[in-house]
């Protein structure tokens, strides 16, 4: 039985991994630390509460204290951090929590895990690390980091420490970065979900710029078998680029919504710019394809109106979160309710 200590479990994607894991594995045990911030939800795993093969403990990775009385108290050897302030947006509006979080916090379980003489320490990244493309190329793990915005800047600098773990300490980290994650779960504050939600309640749907910026899409069990293999059989000292090839226009996204949910276009509201805003993300997966095995196995088109019918099937649960602060955000952000 492994002990994995898997932080940020209770958002989108890492609350994907965890169902996904406890379904499929018997021998894996899930330490899930979580601050519970207005990302973080905990009816995301609520049909594990009871399992003896997951943990919830909730709390802040940076707090040193407690972080280092789970690696001792679970005997903890492998860690995925998926634990992070992860939206752009927010990251504009005010920085200090995104380097707290995604680097100090990083830097508290780097050192545990130092201690503690871990067997691998897996850092979730992203594509945005190596900052905006042309109409042209794709990054590859060669790409210069180059990244435009708080949040993105903050994940740069934990990419760097994990490596300077690796490369002083002999710390067995590996790295993922991957694209723009789709799926259930995701919080109403990205595009997908913000747009399908607002739709549904006939709100008008805020495109930013000229909705001509261009995303690579991957299915969030996609990304997350990929992890898993990663985790698994990943060179440690290495990054592994994910992406599912599936680039699209932000207003083709916005559009295929309403027409799935039989909306009239006119709700779109082309609105101010992202400051900043990166023009176009793609990501080059061939080194995972070829190294490791990996394919992605949803096909867009099919994975896409799926998500968007589990949030029209899913009412409850976004009704739950679209109340005070998240009301008192989207006023701060778009200047309406
Ligand atoms: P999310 O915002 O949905 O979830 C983040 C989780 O981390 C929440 O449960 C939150 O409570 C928890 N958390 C935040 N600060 C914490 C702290 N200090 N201590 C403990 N827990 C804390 O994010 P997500 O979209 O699921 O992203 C997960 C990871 O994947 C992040 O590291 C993100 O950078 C990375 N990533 C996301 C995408 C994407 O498209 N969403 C793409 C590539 C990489
Ligand atoms: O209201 C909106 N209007 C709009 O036009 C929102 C919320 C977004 N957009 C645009 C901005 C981007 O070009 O849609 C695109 C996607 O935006 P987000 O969903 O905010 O994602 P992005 O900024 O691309 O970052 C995401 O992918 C990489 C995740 O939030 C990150 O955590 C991940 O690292």
């Amino acid at each position: 039985m492994k002990n994995i200590l898997v932080t940020g479990g209770c958002g989108f994607i890492g609350s994907n991994f965890i169902r996904t894991i406890l379904q499929e594995r018997d021998d894996i045990h899930i330490i899930n630390l979580d601050k519970l911030t207005y990302a973080g939800n905990p009816a995301n795993l609520r049909e594990f509460e009871f399992d003896p093969y997951y943990t919830f403990v909730k709390g802040d990775i940076c707090n040193a204290e407690l972080v280092d009385f789970i690696f001792y108290h679970y005997k903890i050897k492998y860690v995925i951090n998926f634990a992070a302030e992860s939206h752009v947006d927010r990251s504009i509006l005010g920085s200090q929590i995104f380097y707290q979080t995604n680097v100090l916090g990083t830097n508290v379980l780097l050192e545990a895990a130092r201690r503690y003489e871990v067997e691998k320490f897996l850092q979730v990244s992203t594509d945005e690390v190596y900052g905006s493309l042309g109409e042209t190329g794709l990054f590859t793990e060669q790409t210069p980091l180059s990244p435009n915005s708080p949040y993105s800047s903050s994940k740069a600098g934990a990419d760097l420490m994990a490596l300077a773990f690796y490369h002083t300490y002999g710390l067995p980290v590996v790295i993922t970065r991957c694209s723009n994650n789709y799926g259930p779960y995701q919080f109403p504050e990205k595009l997908i979900p913000l747009m399908t939600i607002n739709a549904l309640n006939n709100k008008k749907l805020p495109v930013y710029g000229d909705g001509l910026n261009v995303r690579d899409w991957i299915y969030v069990i996609d990304h997350n078998k990929a992890i898993e293999l990663v985790f698994e059989k990943g060179k440690v000292g290495e990054v592994y680029n994910i992406g599912a090839s599936q680039e699209m226009k932000n207003i083709d996204i916005v559009k295929l919504i309403l027409k799935y949910l039989g909306k009239d276009e006119s709700l779109i509201e082309y609105v101010k710019d992202r400051p900043g805003h990166d023009r176009r993300y793609a990501i080059d997966s061939t080194k995972i394809q070829t190294e490791l095995g990996w394919k992605p196995q949803y096909k867009f088109e099919d994975a896409i109106k799926e998500t968007i019918q589990w949030y029209i099937n899913n009412k409850t649960w976004w009704q739950n979160i679209i109340n005070g602060d998240y009301l008192k955000y989207y006023e701060e952000q778009y200047g309406q309710k």
